[in-house]
């Protein structure tokens, strides 16, 4: 028996209670199996630096929490989807909110009239989220919200709404996501500059310390650097920095570190390089322990790097979308053996549109298989001791940590995050690789190889935005009708008091504020009239994507007919890549603008959140051929028509737009018909797309 085996045996039976250690064993028919495996000296799980698990019996004790991440429409909606899907198997909740949520504004307002209900839930009242949680007891129910920006009124009226549930805060159990540091970088849902943001992580993290114990705090998160194209060590590095900053925030506010950090959580995304993802969370768990130990921590549960996954979005394909339902298994299964505390199977129509009934029946089955049948459940961090599994693992360790000096070195994040590093070296990782798609030498069956000759449309969840907009708005009225009004602007004096003073906390007040009914814009805005609103500076890297390319055949043809245009007309083709409404998701967009720039259009990459009459206006000042629309948040259906219309206010009928990113077939004629050129889905190869956008443009101009 291995030295250390005896050390393990007590850990397990100290998380098994009373349950004898050995109903932990199996018999595969005549094979004896047991529940970890481990030689000499190797490390344990369930100890630091934890990088075999957090538990020292993990999945055969407990399997991770089934925890999709859903929510569309109004809070009613939402929480029948919820009740079905907890009936069928799923553990935990993980809400989605729309993006008018998101940023802070309440759905009867002008800059979101394409959001609402769309990517999420509107909640603009305490009355939502009761609606939201109707029926479900907030005692029972663990509860995750994908919530940054607007994590202020959001988490008072979680609390606000389960305490007239009758649930106190102290029994809540769940999640905030409350991450700034990563919107600024890669999500873009921020509302506040980087310094009051940071302040609002602090005050979250000191209240939930103080008065919610099961409830963790933030979830540090690496998934959307992932799904912006981050490397690995990237998506490691910059995570794990932004969680020292976080902890330092707390401890400059004289908290004790072993009282907040074992609240503290984590959250990646898992793509499709199998091996590489699993080393990643081991990785992490063994970065995060050691870290921890430098800042300070006694207590091994504020080393634990506990964490949620979800696979990835991007990996996601548009064609052939039945070949997503594999991608996410293999991934779920990445993130499993990797040791994943929680998981959200992506559904195979994700590239496409919001989830059905089925595509989210079959993303749930995909744990329930993983959990029930396929018993990779059974024994500890299996693929732990492999040459290679360890060889990774510490390959992923010494790169992450190299970056994460000279993130240190530099100042730490919130400063690294201001000087725009990071993200600009996240674009230029997504750049490279949609270059080496392009070129095929990454291969994605069904896209760039394996294509076939006819798609069939499949069926798709259709929100009714104008519906959903009208119904948000009554409710809006009656409870701004019903209130106490002295009493509710009384309590959103104090809150902007507390953020004026740079006193008090911002959670407690917006408890209070809630409590009188102050509606989710009202409480963002108090704030915001003492922080101001962040503009970040959109920057496009350049020459990235040519310079993968060399003297590749097909660039070059584009180049010379680009310089054959020059000739012609004396200037080059141009284009304004436009991001309209909350959608943040800019991706796409950057490596659009960058990969056009480079064949040698004149790019003129517009700034987040603009209003149709904004781009049109841009479009006007620059003269521009083509307006390329990036969309991922099913905005398309209000915001294209509305930005056709406002050309023709400015009699630019004629320029050419085009619309790229997330788009049902279904909604292809809607949009040809308001007079879109072309449409761009994921998966367009870009030489493909420059080439028929410069065709659209001839063919305009020769008209
Ligand atoms: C677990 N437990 C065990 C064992 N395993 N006890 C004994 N033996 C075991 N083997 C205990 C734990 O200690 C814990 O109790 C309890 O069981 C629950 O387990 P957990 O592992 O903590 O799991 P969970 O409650 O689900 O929490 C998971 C984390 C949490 C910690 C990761 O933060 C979380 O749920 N995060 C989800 C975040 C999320 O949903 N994000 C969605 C992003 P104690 O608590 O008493 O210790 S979606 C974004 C999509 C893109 C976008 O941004 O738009």
């Amino acid at each position: 028996m291995p030295t250390n085996f005896a050390r393990w045996a007590a850990l397990a039976q100290k998380e098994l209670r009373d349950i004898p250690l050995s109903s932990l064993d199996r018999d595969y028919g005549g094979i004896p199996v047991w529940p970890v495996y481990f030689g000499d000296g190797a490390e344990i799980p369930g100890v630091e630096p934890f990088t075999r698990g957090v538990r020292a019996t993990m999945y055969a004790n407990r399997p991770w929490t089934i925890r999709q991440y859903a929510g569309f429409s109004t809070a009613r909606e939402s929480n029948a989807f919820y009740r079905q899907a907890l009936e069928k198997g799923q553990k935990g909740l993980s809400v989605a909110f729309d993006l008018a949520t998101h940023r802070g504004y309440d759905s009867d307002h002008p800059r979101v009239i394409g959001d609402v209900g769309k990517a999420g839930v509107a909640i603009d009242t305490v009355e939502d989220m009761k609606q939201l949680f109707d029926g479900i007891p907030l005692d029972q129910m663990s509860v995750s919200m994908t919530m940054n920006g607007a994590v202020i009124p959001v988490l008072a009226m979680f609390i606000v709404a389960a305490e007239e549930q009758g649930v106190s805060q102290d029994k809540l159990e769940g999640t905030i996501q409350n991450d700034i540091l990563k919107e600024f970088m890669v999500r873009n849902t921020y509302i506040y500059p980087p310094e009051s943001s940071m302040r609002i992580v602090g005050d979250i993290i000191a209240h939930t310390a103080r008065r919610m114990p099961k409830f963790n705090s933030i979830s540090i998160s690496g998934y959307h650097m992932h799904e912006a194209g981050a490397t690995a060590v990237q998506e490691l590095a910059y995570t794990l920095a932004d969680g020292m900053e976080y902890v330092r925030a707390a401890q400059a506010r004289g908290l004790d570190i072993d009282g907040f950090a074992g609240r503290l959580s984590f959250f990646f995304g898992i793509g499709m390089n199998f091996f590489l993802e699993v080393a990643k969370l081991r990785a992490a768990r063994r970065l995060w322990s050691e870290i921890m130990t430098g800042l300070g921590a006694q207590d091994p549960r504020s080393k634990m790097l506990r964490t949620h996954c979800q696979t990835s979005g991007v990996s996601l394909t548009e064609q052939d979308p039945h070949n997503n339902v594999i991608r996410t298994t293999i991934e779920a299964l990445a993130a499993v053996l990797g040791g994943t505390q929680s998981l959200h199977t992506n559904s195979f129509d994700e590239a496409i549109a919001l989830p059905t009934e089925f595509s989210s029946r079959l993303a749930r089955n995909t744990q329930l298989i993983l959990q029930h049948e396929s018993r990779v459940t059974d024994v500890v961090d299996p693929l732990g001791g492999s040459y290679y599994i360890e060889a990774l693992t510490s390959q992923l360790v010494t790169g992450a940590k190299l970056l994460i000096g000279e993130t240190e070195m530099a100042g730490g994040m919130t400063r690294a995050v201001q000087s725009g590093g990071p993200k600009l070296a996240i674009e230029t990782a997504a750049a490279l690789r949609q270059a080496r798609v392009d070129r095929g030498e990454d291969v994605i069956v069904g896209v760039n190889r394996y294509r076939l000759d006819t798609e069939d449309a499949i069926d798709v969840r259709e929100i009714d935005n104008a519906k959903v907009r009208a119904e948000q708005i009554a409710q809006l009225e009656r409870v701004r009708a019903s209130r106490d009004e002295v009493k509710c602007q009384q309590m959103l004096a104090g809150l902007r008091e507390f953020a004026a003073k740079d006193e008090g906390n911002l959670l407690e007040a917006a408890i209070e504020a809630a409590r009188a009914r102050a509606t989710l814009g009202e409480i963002s805005q108090a704030m915001e009239d003492v922080f101001g609103r962040h503009a970040a500076v959109t920057r496009v890297i350049s020459g990235v994507y040519g310079a993968s390319y060399g003297d590749d055949p097909e660039f070059s043809a584009i180049a010379a007919r680009i310089t054959a245009f020059k000739a012609a007309r004396g200037r080059a083709p141009s284009i304004f890549i436009a991001k309209m409404g909350q959608d943040g998701h800019d991706r796409g967009a950057k490596v659009i603008a960058s990969a056009f720039a480079d064949l040698g259009f004149v790019v003129h990459m517009g700034e987040l959140f603009e209003t149709a009459p904004e781009v049109a206006a841009h479009a006007d000042e620059f003269r521009v051929d083509a307006v390329g629309v990036s969309s991922l948040a099913a905005g398309h259906k209000t915001l294209v028509p509305e930005l056709m219309a406002a050309l023709k206010d400015r009699e630019l009928g004629d320029v050419t737009v085009i619309v790229g990113g997330v788009i049902p077939e279904q909604d292809y004629d809607f949009l040809f018909d308001a007079g879109v050129a072309e449409i761009f889905g994921p998966g367009t190869n870009v030489l493909a797309a420059a080439f028929s956008v410069l065709s659209q443009i001839e063919g305009r101009l020769s008209n």
